[in-house]
């Protein structure tokens, strides 16, 4: 009930700043009117929010997600994504007919070591738009780098992975917050020549991505209105660990797993495309941050990092007892529409298959 009123209290607030901007001006009489029949407005809102007509080259269409490629030689490695159109159900029955890399959003980690030479391909399976990769982890000149790529075509783009960190890549084709919100975004971990100073402390290590979802491809709601959904999802940094989109439950229905006493560290990213991320585990403070993913940037004892739209960091934390350890932005609007994952801690490591309450 509380979560119920809490969310239709934030719906509230956006219906008044579209009324707003719809009309230009709202009596007070119509506002007391609406706040009495703020449940029925909400649902009303809510369904008229959702109901969106899919662009007609894009109808019927939902790409098999396509594993992507990753081959090394040496320093060389070539990487071979799709841009393609697959729906993702963002929470429980609304289904996104998300522009994707891969057939996932956020799409597939990457991770190269510093100094590799990344060749990277891009296979555009989207019928009707083209589609382009800019890599945050780079130098190159933007309009030969992250050139577009027509549909049906592929493009191949060569370029050095200089320094360490987490970084963002995103579509960078016009209108860009269009292909990023629409779903066009992931992280690329470039991993230090001489690791992280804890290293060896590490018991565990996950990866781990904010996004926000907006009205489906709907320039006007992501260009000028608060996000509908913000959301985690983590990627398969090794073997067996789960590999989500960015779902309102993704975090929460396959929560990470530590043993009591492991020292855990999460890659970090929020791929925005608009919205700030202050990035907070309850019940424990990070020991060591390195912002971006540079080890050169190391912060000792902070309780929240403030990851700005791209922006990634490297945190570290212990967990002392078992229990379950919720993640958050601690920017409560944002939890409340999806963005909290949960941190499993038992005994053993294992999931003890106990329900994960709280959502
Ligand atoms: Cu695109």
């Amino acid at each position: 009930m509380f979560k119920k009123l809490s969310y239709g209290l934030v719906v509230g607030m956006s219906i008044s700043v579209l009324l707003l901007s719809a009309c230009g001006d709202v009596t007070k009489d119509a506002q007391s009117e609406e706040s009495l029949d703020m449940e029925n407005t909400v649902e009303t809102v809510n369904a008229e929010k959702k109901e969106s007509e899919v662009i007609a080259p894009h109808k019927d269409l939902n790409q098999e997600p396509v594993p992507v490629e990753m081959e090394r030689d040496g320093t060389d490695v070539y990487v071979k994504m799709t841009s393609q159109i697959t729906d993702i159900e963002i929470e429980e029955g609304y289904v996104y007919k998300a522009w994707t890399f891969n057939g996932e959003a956020p799409g597939p980690l990457v991770v190269v070591n510093e100094g590799d030479t990344i060749h990277f391909t891009m296979d555009n399976m989207d019928p009707a738009i083209p589609h382009s990769m800019d890599f945050h982890a780079v130098h190159t000149a933007p309009d030969k780098g992250f050139a577009d790529v027509g549909p049906n075509e592929e493009g191949t783009f060569s370029y050095q992975a200089t320094k360490p960190g987490v970084f963002m890549y995103h579509c960078g084709t016009d209108p860009i917050l269009s292909h990023i919100a629409n779903g066009m975004h992931g992280v690329i971990i470039v991993q230090p020549d001489e690791g992280y100073p804890t290293d060896n402390e590490v018991d565990k290590e996950y990866v781990v991505i904010q996004n926000e979802w907006y009205r489906y491809n709907d320039l006007d709601d992501m260009t000028n209105n608060v996000p509908s959904q913000v959301v985690f999802s983590t990627k398969a940094l090794h073997e067996g660990q789960p590999n989500t989109n960015g779902t309102v439950t993704a975090v929460k229905d396959e929560p990470l797993l530590a043993k009591v006493g492991d020292k855990v560290r999460i890659y970090i990213n929020n791929v925005g495309p608009n919205e700030v991320s202050s990035f907070h585990v309850v019940g424990t403070i990070f020991d060591d941050v390195y912002i971006d993913g540079n080890p050169a940037n190391h912060f000792e004892g902070m309780q929240t990092v403030m990851l700005p739209a791209s922006g990634g960091a490297v945190v570290e934390f212990t967990v002392k007892e078992e229990g379950l350890y919720p993640f958050v932005t601690h920017q409560f609007n944002h939890a409340t529409k999806g963005a909290v994952g949960f941190i499993k801690v038992t005994a053993d490591g294992l999931d003890d298959g106990s329900e994960v309450s709280g959502h």
